[in-house]
């Protein structure tokens, strides 16, 4: 079935999308710790909201520092030898992993509902993306479960040595409400494929469909303990998980500056292993020989999709000045086609962002682009006063020096700067603390090659963008963040390595 993509463009589907549920009451609001339902120890609750109406959806459980030892305990235990997790051979992982796939695939209308009321992104892309992705990366770890195995070192005659790749115990995970169930879905797949048990905490803004995959979890058949999810704020739940002396490895998504807490706390803790997915500028190149409708669509999708609040946000976009006009034209009128509207209605490619913190910070830098001499070429203001939508902004006439082309913006804004000559476009789009993403548009395969050479990034996308797949890792360089995820890469973040060396009594008989 085709739809209509954020640009209007027509996207091929395998599931036809349906009508959104009509959620009257949630399900799942309480801590999840060894497959039960429990309240918080503190007794305390916090509300969580439907960005598009401003209304309360539910309270949630809120678990604090006295939840996350509970859920550590849980699971810890889940790990002693002997338990049904460790003495699952590695494929009924794999089932597991399958058989949870199975459940999102069933409860995908409900699931993409939940995500669409709690953080406000158009259910088409909840359905299509958020869904498609998680279920996808369920499916590629599922694969790897009975996969993973260690090497045999030709070492000499009186030794024999192997390895082994063992869980490194217990994953805590720290996640972001930009994508809800698909950050969810990245830190436990991995982790579950390589026998490790998990305590995660949600973001506080959007606990929910982590809690409802909780009790698919625990339909689909996981132990006890394998997996815990402590619903909470960061200073409190996320700080104790950084900090807890029974957790071997903690993965975040988020900003940098609580990154650098995470890995702080860490270090002064129990120095756990700690891997990283932060912010991003992320540079998006276009030359004149691209084919510069492809690169305008592409540009725009990398800036506006889920109302810009993807780390992998195209915030700065650079276009060589013989077409830098014609592009900037495109640009704004390809905009007009992005429809705002109630995030539930099919047609709607953008909605709400998250919260007032967040609309605020965006409505600063925008007035910064205006008092700085940017060019506003279109949006730039709310959409309606007193809701979280933003319209579409598009700035020209950038420099460098302007707090757009400094600042993580994590809204929709689009800002256009002008490049003469590759050697500069490469200085410039790498003069930055960060390098998680970057793209190049060119018809060029040399040009393509050369230039995602000298980009210091960690993803380089070539005539296309936000091209994310299970199979491929996807992390920053520099202050983006350390370690990978997805992909083959990850699995080594979730093992540790064991050399097991024998000395022989006899020479082997070679
Ligand atoms: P954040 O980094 O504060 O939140 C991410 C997660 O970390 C949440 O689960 C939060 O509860 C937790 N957290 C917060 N403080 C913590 C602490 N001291 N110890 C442990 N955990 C803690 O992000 P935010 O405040 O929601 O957004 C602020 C900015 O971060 C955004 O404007 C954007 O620039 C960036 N951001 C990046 C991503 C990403 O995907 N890389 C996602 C969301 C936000
Ligand atoms: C995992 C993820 C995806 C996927 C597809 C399309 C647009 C944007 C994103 C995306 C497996 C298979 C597909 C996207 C997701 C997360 C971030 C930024 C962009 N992911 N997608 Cl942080």
């Amino acid at each position: 079935m085709a739809h209509n993509g954020i640009n209007g463009e027509a996207q091929n589907q395998t599931a036809a999308l349906p009508k959104p549920h009509k959620v009257t009451e949630i399900q799942h609001t309480q801590i999840f710790i060894n497959n039960e339902w429990l309240c918080s120890q503190s007794g305390k609750t916090f509300p969580t909201f439907n960005p598009a109406t401003g209304l309360k959806i539910c309270d949630v459980q809120e678990a604090d520092q006295a939840d996350v030892d509970r859920a550590v305990e849980a699971a810890r235990a889940a790990l002693q030898r002997n338990s049904p997790w460790r003495r699952m051979d590695s494929s009924g992982r794999g089932r597991l992993l399958n058989a949870l796939a199975d459940l999102l695939e069933r409860e995908r209308g409900l699931l993409a509902t939940l995500e669409t009321l709690d953080t406000g992104k158009p259910f088409l892309q909840s359905f299509f993306i958020d869904l498609d992705g998680s279920i996808k990366t369920l499916r590629y770890y599922a694969g790897w479960a009975d996969k993973i195995h260690g090497k045999t070192m030709p070492v000499d005659d009186h030794f024999m040595c192997f390895t082994k790749h063992e869980p490194v115990g217990v994953c805590g995970a720290i996640i972001p409400w930009n994508f809800p169930l698909l950050m969810f879905v990245w830190k436990i797949a991995p982790a579950l494929c390589c026998g490790n048990t998990v305590v995660i905490k949600p973001a506080e803004q959007t606990p929910l469909t982590a809690l409802h995959v909780g009790a698919l979890i625990k339909e689909a058949g996981f132990p006890p303990g394998v997996v815990n999810i402590v619903p909470g704020f960061g200073p409190t739940a996320g700080a104790a998980i950084a900090s807890h002396m029974g957790i071997n490895k903690v993965a975040f998504t988020g900003s940098t500056e609580v990154g650098q807490l995470i890995k702080e706390a860490a270090a002064r803790s129990n120095l756990k292993r700690v891997t990283l997915e932060l912010g991003g500028k992320n540079p998006c190149i276009v030359f004149s020989d691209s084919d510069l409708h492809l690169a305008v669509q592409e540009a725009q999708k990398g800036a506006f999709y889920n109302q810009g609040q993807c780390c992998t946000a195209a915030s700065r976009v650079f276009v060589e000045d013989q077409v830098y006009d014609e592009f900037v034209r495109l640009s704004v009128e390809s905009v007009k086609r992005i429809v705002a509207g109630d995030p539930m209605d099919p047609r709607t490619t953008h909605g709400p962002q998250i919260n007032q913190e967040q609309l605020e910070k965006i409505l600063d830098l925008v007035e910064s682009g205006k008092t700085e001499g940017a060019k506003l070429e279109c949006g730039g203001s709310r959409l309606k006063d007193e809701s979280l939508f933003i319209q579409p902004t598009i700035f020209s006439d950038v420099k460098d020096h302007m707090r757009l082309a400094k600042e993580e913006i994590f809204g929709p804004v689009q800002c256009i700067q002008k490049f003469k000559t590759q050697e500069e476009v490469i200085e410039r789009a790498n003069s930055t603390q960060y390098g998680l993403a970057a793209a190049v548009f060119t018809r060029s395969v040399e040009r393509a090659l050369s230039v995602s050479a000298a980009l210091e990034a960690g993803t380089v996308w070539v005539n296309c963008y936000n091209a994310l797949h299970a199979q491929t890792p996807f992390g920053g360089y520099k202050m983006s963040g350390n370690g990978r995820e997805l992909g083959e890469y990850a699995l080594a973040e979730y093992c540790e390595v064991k050399a097991v060396t024998i000395k022989l009594n006899e020479q082997l008989n070679i």
